[in-house]
């Protein structure tokens, strides 16, 4: 806990505007629950700003190891079938937010469009911020509830929780789930992403096997 919050401070991670905003951060583990300002999302953004990208001009490039390489425009996605569910959102630092629905594209529907070459091994993401970078193994990228969202809260993905489009993968962390996609490339090696770099576990399961009070060993 105490980690992460120094953690993200020496990031300058922008908690929001507010001061109650980083309180919650600093008192979600544990007290998160008994907190009045307990059950609601901080807004994160490495860079400070949050990119503006319109749905018209919103693209999501897909390359690296794969048959056809692909450029998916919002409404392309939004064709494909859709994949919908309610789940606990959790950051690390302690604040989660409880029945949040979501709408958007598997993933595995996606790496299924392109047609995924072989010898890939992992999954790489970009943010249309060009700071904030994930990557999940070719295995966790096709379970059934790491999508491309669209939708989230019972509205399209707002600009400041990474909208057009957002990765959420509702298995693991918050972090995983990288606002402002812009581009998927399936590659050979994982490749550590932006907090992965900073210190938090590649595999930011929810399950506590690596949380912030089980960090994985070789990386803290
Ligand atoms: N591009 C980008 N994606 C990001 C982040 C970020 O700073 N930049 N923060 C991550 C973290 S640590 C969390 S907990 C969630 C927070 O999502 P929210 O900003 O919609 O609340 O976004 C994740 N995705
Ligand atoms: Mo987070």
């Amino acid at each position: 806990m105490f980690l992460g919050v120094a953690a993200l401070g020496a990031l300058g991670v922008a908690f929001g505007n507010s001061v109650q905003n980083f309180l919650g951060d600093a008192f979600g583990s544990g007290l998160g629950g008994l907190l009045p300002f307990g059950d609601h999302f901080r807004i994160y953004s490495i860079t400070g700003t949050n990119p503006k990208i319109s749905r018209d001009k919103y693209r999501l490039k897909v390359s690296g190891l794969v048959e056809h390489p692909t450029t998916f425009t919002l409404a392309d996605l939004q064709k494909m079938p859709m994949t919908s569910f309610t789940k606990t959102f959790q950051c690390v630092t302690g604040w989660r937010v409880p029945d949040v629905h979501w709408e958007g594209v598997k993933l595995s529907d996606i790496l299924e469009r392109v047609g995924v070459q072989p010898g890939a091994v992992a999954v790489s993401f970009d943010s249309y911020d060009h700071a904030d970078t994930e990557s999940l193994t070719l295995e966790q990228a096709h379970l059934p509830d790491v999508i491309v969202a669209y939708s989230m809260l019972g509205a399209p993905v707002t600009t400041e929780h990474g909208g057009p489009v957002r990765l959420y993968v509702a298995p693991m962390f918050g972090y995983k789930s990288l606002k402002w996609l812009s581009g998927i490339r399936v590659v050979d090696i994982v490749e550590p992403g932006f907090w992965e770099q900073n210190g938090y576990p590649v595999n930011g399961w929810l399950d506590g096997t690596t949380g912030p009070n089980n960090p994985d060993p070789g990386l803290t």
